[in-house]
């Protein structure tokens, strides 16, 4: 398989752009740094923000792209404990990793920082103190699960059994993630310790300081009425309802562990904050880690539409705790505007659960193929309505198919065919943009604007489809060749030619936020420098003379699927 030649600037300017008054924070859900991501969860949050973050900056609009590591919470001290290791010495290690994969696979945030910085901390004072002042903190005592063996409280995923929503037999204390039911730990059915398996369970009275929620409902409901016609996803808007309509309880925001912020409230010194609490102000905290000078200007401005990507497990911190804790500390910052929830991208016949360790993670992924490939052929399956099934044959179907055969011969036969016809071209031909190519590109922009990520993708295919329709309709080898001795087979190959080289200036540029490798080295022929920008499109494709032609893609091989069914259950 050919590595492409383009490559992506490290770092980036931000776009501020001037004139209109809209402002866009794009946020991913936010890695936990306990083991590096599958690609279940990369398609669910990172890669789609990264892809509408690209097509903002292509757009021009002033916006910052936001994600970082999620450092707290249990899953990060099971997997220390596993290890033998101290856990923020893990999660900074880990944080490391996924920062660098996240480069080798083109996604550009704005900021990729932490949860666990100075920035944050502020930040998740900042607001807890706001909320206490404004009532919305309260004491609760209850029951909660404790380990006689480990002799230890057993918070959220410390504890596992069998849900009593779906049935699952691996729910954990605080959400089932195969249906994805958040519970007390007392509604596990047959529970036992995550860490030691016994299922001798005392129940130990403890405090903790909560969220008022029943009094927040009524703000969050609104809320929600008001902001979920902004694109939301309809699981987004469901589920919340549905929670809302159920009543909405009081939930812990702290938690007898020992990793994560103290909480500085006399009596519970000894306790920290859920790491859902400080998560999500860890949006806010990323940001004033990126610039002390620019983060208010995003988060302090009424005129910013917060947008954010995740999984579905993750909708109900996002649409009831995370606004409600914001409009609750009514300290001026924005509420999300739209949130995309994506359901799963399953994976029956392989290995892709992360807290199994060996499955197809993110390092493993680009050992088979190069970010470009798993970057297209993702957002091709991109779950945005229903769970989806990754199959090695489907994989293989897109790159093979579409990106090889359909996209990358295209854009190949027709430089090649310029190039080997410099002097039948004659000067850069005019004004060949087809009516249907035209529409494409608007249904593109449309798609994008409404956060529909996969048509945008289809849309890039249709036009390779247009043009692979004109080569098949016009010939243009075969006009080249009688072009010498006919006067209306020369005047057709460059309107044909005129043509297809728009055709592929155009993919040049709409591939960027989904390849950005092939995007640049395919603009490269077009003596086109750094990040491209939607206005090209109305400027007439002028190709680079004498450049040696490369293809963008290549097809999979058998040996690449060989590595692949390494990854199979069945061994
Ligand atoms: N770390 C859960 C997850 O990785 C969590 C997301 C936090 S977003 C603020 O699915
Ligand atoms: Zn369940």
């Amino acid at each position: 398989m050919a590595t492409n030649t383009g490559s992506v600037p490290a770092s980036r300017q931000v776009f501020e752009m001037s004139g209109e008054n809209e402002r866009i924070i794009v946020t991913s859900a936010l890695p936990y740094s306990e083991a590096v991501p599958h690609i279940g969860n990369f398609v669910g949050s990172m890669l789609p923000a990264d892809v509408f973050a690209k097509y903002l900056r292509m757009k021009g609009v002033d916006s910052i792209s936001i994600c970082g590591s999620d450092q707290h919470g249990t899953p990060i001290e099971i997997m220390a404990m596993k290890k033998g290791v101290d856990p923020m010495a893990l999660s900074n290690e880990v944080h490391e990793e996924i920062k660098k994969l996240l480069i080798e696979f083109e996604c550009d945030y704005t900021h990729y920082g932490k949860t666990d910085s100075e920035e944050n901390k502020e930040t998740v004072y900042e607001l807890f103190a706001a909320l206490q002042k404004n009532g919305y903190i309260i004491e609760t005592a209850g029951r909660r699960p404790y380990c006689p063996v480990d002799k230890r409280l057993l918070t959220d995923r410390f504890i596992e059994g069998t849900c009593p929503n779906c049935g699952a037999e691996d729910a954990r204390g605080d959400q089932c993630d195969t249906c994805g039911h958040l519970m007390d730990p007392e509604e596990l059915i047959k529970p036992h310790c995550a860490i030691c398996g016994s299922t001798d369970i005392e129940f130990r009275e403890t405090k903790n300081l909560a969220l008022n929620f029943p009094k927040l409902q009524p703000d969050i409901l609104e809320f929600v009425k008001s902001h979920s016609a902004n694109n939301w996803s309809k699981n987004a808007v469901n589920k919340t309802l549905s929670y809302i309509e159920q009543g909405l309880k009081p939930r812990d925001i702290t938690r007898d562990i020992s990793l994560g912020f103290p909480v500085p409230v006399p009596g519970f010194e000894d306790k920290r904050f859920y790491v859902w609490f400080d998560a999500v102000i860890g949006y806010i905290g990323i940001t004033r880690e990126w610039s002390k000078e620019r983060w208010q200007r995003y988060w302090k401005n009424s005129g910013t539409k917060l947008i954010q990507f995740m999984g579905k497990d993750n909708i109900e911190f996002h649409t009831m705790m995370w606004p409600g804790l914001l409009i609750g500390a009514n300290s001026g910052y924005v509420l999300p505007h739209t949130i995309i929830a994506y359901e799963y991208l399953n994976a029956k016949g392989l290995k892709f659960s992360k807290s199994r360790g060996r499955g197809l993670n993110m390092q493993n992924a680009l050992g088979i193929a190069p970010a470009d490939y798993w970057r297209f052929a993702l957002v091709h399956m991109l779950p945005e309505s229903a769970d989806t099934e990754f199959t090695i044959a489907g994989f293989a179907e897109i790159v093979n198919k579409i990106m090889n055969d359909k996209i990358g011969n295209l854009v190949n036969r027709v430089l090649t065919l310029a190039r080997n016809n410099e002097a039948l071209l004659g000067s850069s031909p005019e004004g060949a943009r087809s009516a249907a190519v035209d529409a494409q590109i608007g249904e593109y922009s449309k798609n994008f604007d409404a956060i529909k990520i996969r048509e945008a993708l289809h849309n890039v295919i249709r036009i390779a489809e247009l043009g692979n329709e004109l080569m098949s309709a016009e010939e243009p080898w075969a006009l080249a060749k009688k072009a010498m001795a006919s006067e209306d087979a020369s005047r057709r190959f460059k309107a044909a030619m005129a043509s297809l080289i728009d055709t592929v200036h155009v993919l040049g540029v709409l591939l960027y936020p989904f390849t950005p490798k092939a995007s640049l080295q395919t603009l490269s022929y077009f003596s086109s420098e750094g990040e491209p920008r939607l206005g090209m499109l109305s400027e007439s494709a002028k190709l680079a003379r004498g450049k040696e032609v490369k293809p963008i893609f290549s097809k999979i091989t058998d040996v690449e699927i060989k590595k692949m069914e390494g990854f199979s259950t069945m061994e």
